[in-house]
């Protein structure tokens, strides 16, 4: 097998143009800045006006090849990871990849909520590692707007829309993807739910308690998270023969900065190698760790060679950890 890993060759991210603050949301919910700020980090996020889920991924992807120079034609894989797609079928993937052309990719959705990205970048190493030499694009996406209910201020205030992602290729030695750590709790599952499709036949027994909307048990999800990210992150870097000293940087899913901060703690590293922009955008589920890496890449922070722990959790419960050679 001559091409082993992958290398990340450009970045791209697409946000709605819409800001609401926390203020306006006081003027929607009995909330405020403070009580969000506090709790959360959170000032402000990005929401869809006129942009969809499949027009913010169309946009990245357009942006990505138009970066590379590459043509469409010369993408072998579409991914997109959302838990907010336009449609069941078919996939944002598909429609995008119809929309810019890439007419011999192979194109899917990914579910794997706010680990979707990084679960993303380790389907997609699979998939391009062999004998010849493949691209893919790989992307987070979400318009979680349309899973919130606007009256509920326990979860309206703390998500966003957004898309951003990665084009891959592999290559021939040293490569991008040092080490990965996928895990899934699916017995925690129903503590972060959002989107339940629902029965719709003549024959349907009793109606069981049912949400379309967000739902979520805060103290188990935290608790879930910092004892969890951390024991992925040390297994993901022992998988790259490395140790925490080694990282220069940790971009983490932008769920909440307190969980941030605590993982930080947690693992005795400062708070300053632990990126972070959920003031701007809040938590953009699959899309927030490539949001994130794409503004740090573009900002300078991260440089050609820095190590780069990428982790996301979520529903599912889910955790990926991927550790990238930039
Ligand atoms: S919280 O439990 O209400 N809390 C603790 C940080 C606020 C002081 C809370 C809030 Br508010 C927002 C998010 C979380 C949280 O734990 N989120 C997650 C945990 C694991 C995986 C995903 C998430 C997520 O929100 O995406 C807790």
């Amino acid at each position: 097998m001559k091409f082993e890993n992958i290398s990340v060759l450009e970045t791209a991210k697409a946000v709605p143009s819409k800001v609401v603050t926390n203020d306006d949301l006081a003027t929607m919910m009995d909330t405020s800045d403070e009580w969000i700020t506090q709790r959360t980090g959170i000032k402000q996020r990005h929401v869809v006006d006129e942009e969809t889920t499949t027009s913010l991924s169309t946009d990245v992807a357009s942006q990505l090849l138009t970066k590379s120079g590459l043509s469409a034609d010369e993408i072998d894989y579409i991914i997109v990871a959302t838990m907010s797609p336009d449609f069941l079928s078919p996939s944002v993937a598909a429609t995008v990849q119809g929309k810019i052309g890439a007419t011999k990719a192979v194109a899917f959705d990914l579910s794997a909520a706010c680990s979707g990205f990084s679960y993303g970048l380790s389907v997609a190493r699979q998939m391009l590692i062999g004998d010849e030499p493949k691209r893919a694009i790989v992307i987070g996406a979400e318009v979680l707007s349309k899973l919130l209910d606007w009256h509920d201020r326990s979860t309206a205030v703390l998500f966003g829309d957004g898309a951003a992602g990665a084009l891959v290729e592999s290559v021939e030695g040293d490569g991008a993807v040092l080490g990965t750590d996928l895990r899934t709790l699916g017995d925690l599952g129903k503590y972060l739910t959002a989107g339940q499709v629902g029965e719709n036949t003549p024959f349907q027994s009793e109606s069981t308690e049912f949400s379309r909307f967000f739902t979520m048990n805060g103290r188990r999800v935290y608790n879930f998270a910092v004892n969890n990210v951390p024991l992925s992150i040390e297994s993901a870097l022992a998988d790259a023969n490395l140790t925490v000293n080694d990282v220069d940087h940790f971009v983490l899913h932008q769920a909440n900065i307190r969980i941030i901060e605590r993982i930080a703690d947690k693992m005795g590293l400062p708070e300053s190698k632990f990126h972070s922009n959920i003031a701007e955008y809040g938590n953009t589920a699959a899309a927030s760790e490539p949001i994130l890496l794409d503004e740090k890449i573009e900002d300078g922070t991260i440089t050609r060679g820095d190590i780069v722990v990428l982790s996301g959790f979520g529903g599912g419960l889910t955790i990926g950890t991927v550790v990238l050679k930039y």
